[in-house]
């Protein structure tokens, strides 16, 4: 059985590692010609990675080979990028590109999985462009087509195998055969139900999170007006049986819950107004901080702060930066004040933008001597950390309530 994954991202990777591992000869293809020569090299495999022990024994075996060009297979993974384009609606172009080139090799009898996260109706589209791709081929009787929606934490190769899945087909025999290639490597539950209920209800995972932590957000701004721990509120509240409340930050960040909820509202603008809300009161929270930050140098009555960041990730103990609000924090400060310091334990380098601007990373010792100290990420470092501040000549915000 031959498996081609499209799209060699935080997800087709993973995919790639785990179908190979479980003995299908597997072929991966990515647009990113350096990508492809780095995993050929093996140049990309960082010890700390839990996954590089076992690219490298797929690479070596030959049962994981990868190219930028696409190759006949039995059954074809699209894990491209969904981002969205202006006004917030949905860019399939990653996908597009993905079957126009599955649509080359396409045979009788193939299965086509797609897990990108993606709008309702995107799995039939697919099944619309491959019938004016391929009218030799008749589509809707000989290509099975399923969407297979990831669940990974962004860098927790666990949950990719052990979640439950939910699988959408087509039409029945599209699911089953979807169903069929993932128990070869998933250990939960797969749920086989129709494509479109499988697209909403990855759309409704996501943001359920994003309406949850918009709610955290959201009281953190009330209680910080009342003059209120927010964290002692939450704390007391979820002592309550039926209260869960998540943690308030300095927003919400990555490529998956503040980009998905926007799908739902560009299809539905005039029944998603809780969820667009959420987005906007999370896509608010690096400028309230930021805010909170101006007001203290304020306070402190200084000319040229020092001020430190800690952490620059979008989420815990991680090295990814991708739409993460700390680093947008720290650029927003980094082009008023020349004085900023960044620790993050995750990266060894700066990005251009904080080193054009002067920012530099630095040690826990030396960043707690800032006039302003903003703690924007919980890493597990700093939480083992209980800085001594001198409340007369320095200010701390704390925008996860860890210190
Ligand atoms: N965050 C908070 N407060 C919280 C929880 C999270 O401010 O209480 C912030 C994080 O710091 C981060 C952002 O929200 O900036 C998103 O983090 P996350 O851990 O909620 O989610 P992601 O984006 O890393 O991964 C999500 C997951 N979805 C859900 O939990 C419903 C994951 O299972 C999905 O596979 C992933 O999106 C995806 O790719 O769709």
């Amino acid at each position: 059985m031959k498996l081609n994954i499209i799209g060699l991202g935080y997800i087709g990777l993973p995919l790639a590692v785990f179908f190979a591992k479980s003995g299908m000869d597997v072929f991966g293809t990515d647009v990113n010609e350096n990508l492809i020569k780095n995993l050929n090299d093996k140049k990309t495999f960082s010890k700390e990675n839990e996954l590089s022990p076992l690219l490298t024994e797929v690479i070596d075996t030959g049962k994981l080979k990868v190219s930028i060009n696409i190759k006949e297979a039995d059954t074809f993974i699209i894990a491209v990028p969904t981002p969205f384009k202006e006004n917030h609606l949905p860019d399939l172009s990653h996908i597009e590109d993905a079957v126009k080139n599955v649509a080359k090799v396409l045979k009788h009898g193939n299965l086509i999985v797609l897990e990108s996260t993606s709008p309702v109706g995107t799995t039939k589209h697919i099944q619309e462009m491959l019938k004016q791709l391929r009218p030799d081929l008749n589509i809707e009787k000989n290509i099975y087509i399923a969407y297979a929606p990831e669940r990974m934490l962004p860098g927790n190769f666990s949950e990719l195998l052990e979640n439950d899945r939910i699988i959408g087909g087509i039409n029945e025999e599209s699911a089953q055969k979807a169903k069929e290639l993932y128990k070869k490597i998933i250990k939960g539950d797969i749920f086989i139900t129709t494509a479109e209920t499988a697209e909403m209800v990855k759309l409704a995972e996501n943001s359920f999170r994003d309406v949850n932590i918009a709610f955290a957000n959201e009281l953190s701004m009330i209680c910080d007006k009342q003059n209120i721990n927010v964290n002692d509120v939450i704390n007391l509240a979820n002592h309550h049986p039926r209260v869960n409340i998540l943690k308030p930050g300095c927003g919400v960040g990555g490529h998956c819950v503040a980009v998905d909820p926007w799908f739902v509202v560009s299809q539905n603008p005039d029944e998603a107004k809780l969820i667009k809300q959420a987005r906007e009161v999370n896509d608010y929270k690096p400028q309230f901080v930021i805010d909170k930050i101006l007001n203290a140098i304020k306070e402190l009555n200084i000319q040229n702060p020092s001020i430190s960041c800690f952490g620059l990730a979008f989420k815990p103990d991680i090295n990814d930066l991708r739409e993460s609000p700390a680093l947008f924090i720290c650029e927003k400060l980094s082009e008023l004040y020349k004085n900023i310091k960044v620790v993050e334990p995750n990266i060894s380098t700066l990005p251009q933008k904080l080193q054009e601007n002067g920012a530099e990373l630095t040690g826990t010792d030396e960043a707690l001597k800032s006039d302003i100290i903003v703690l924007l990420v919980e890493h597990k470092e700093f939480k083992q950390i209980k800085p001594q501040f001198d409340k007369n000549t320095q200010r701390l915000i704390d925008t996860r309530g860890i210190w």
